[in-house]
């Protein structure tokens, strides 16, 4: 005997991922989510909120705050019990937060499998933690891995420990990206540098990789005094032996003690040219004196040939 077995679409759990546990940005200032969800064979068309069987629920948004696309423009379905933002696949994608109001809170994030037959599945809930800064304020990442935006007008940027995502904004900043494996633009994320002068700073004890994204060579500086703490006069021999400066894959990188620095969009050549074929001593010195590198804050450089003075108000 002939039968027909009709298989209905069944709710299936989703799994979720939600890069880095912090936000730390300026009002007004759209700061990437890197929100990611996905389940088995999702039906496409669904009776639900969202038309959809997968999409993905933000709980904790405050009422000065909304979800926007890289065009600005505010994305989602609101949803009731809870009361939640749902987000559809392709609106994951190109996902950034905008906040007009300084404050602090936390947002829930679900991812929800719902086929439409009151038997959803959801993933667990991943809290991500939102810090909004008034403008000209220091920002201050967390030891935890953190997302941190500036507009531009933050004087000082410190990331912590934690594999960090920083973007200074069009303005001068300092940014200190701290130990962890980096992400960072002077000015804004995902551009190609602002025309300002953005000072990439580490301290003592940084180790892990940083990676420039928009390092602008005569604009902006990289500064290992307090990395490497010089308590003399310095040769770029001796030098040389903590500062190594060469290229991999196309990319200028500066590995200083346990900290590698990768110039992402910067070739050896256009950093410095004729770089290529001098001698590791001759590029930390043509570096420190073309101003792209600082390695003392205090003491001059003894050059092969050329002693260089500290400035006056430091002969004590
Ligand atoms: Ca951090
Ligand atoms: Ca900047
Ligand atoms: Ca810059």
């Amino acid at each position: 005997m002939d039968s027909t077995i009709i298989i209905a679409p069944k709710s299936d759990k989703p799994s979720l991922q939600v890069d880095r546990k912090n936000i730390i940005t300026t009002t007004e200032t759209p700061a990437p989510l890197f929100i990611q969800a996905s389940v088995i064979n999702p039906a496409v068309t669904v009776s639900n909120l969202v038309g959809t069987e997968l999409y993905t629920l933000v709980q904790g948004l405050p009422d000065t705050a909304s979800l926007v696309n890289s065009g600005g423009t505010s994305i989602g379905t609101p949803s009731t019990g809870p009361s939640a933002v749902a987000l559809v696949s392709n609106e994951l994608q190109g996902l950034y937060l905008k906040d007009h109001h300084a404050g602090s809170y936390t947002l829930n994030v679900e991812a929800v499998s719902d086929v439409g037959d009151g038997d959803n599945q959801s993933s667990a809930v991943i809290p991500l933690n939102v810090v909004i800064m008034g403008k000209e304020t220091d920002l201050n990442g967390t030891p935890d891995s953190d997302i941190i935006i500036s507009d531009g007008t933050a004087p000082k940027i410190t990331a912590g420990n934690g594999d960090d995502l920083v973007a200074g904004g069009t303005g001068e900043n300092r940014i200190l990206p701290g130990s962890g494996s980096n992400r960072v633009w002077g000015g804004e994320y995902s551009g190609s540098g602002d025309g300002h002068r953005d000072t990439f700073a580490f301290e003592a004890g940084d180790t892990g990789t940083t990676s420039i994204q928009d390092f602008e060579p005569g604009v902006d500086v990289i500064d290992l005094s307090k990395l490497l703490n010089i308590d003399n006069v310095w040769s770029s021999g001796d030098l040389a032996n903590q500062v190594n400066i060469d290229e991999m894959d196309g990319k200028t990188r500066i590995t200083a003690l346990s900290e590698i620095i990768s110039l992402d969009t910067i070739p050896l050549e256009t950093l410095l040219p004729g770089g290529n074929a001098m001698d590791p001593a001759e590029r930390l010195s043509s570096l420190v004196e073309q101003g792209h590198l600082i390695v003392s804050q205090q003491f001059g450089h003894e050059g092969k040939d050329t002693l260089y003075a500290p400035p006056a108000a430091e002969l004590k």
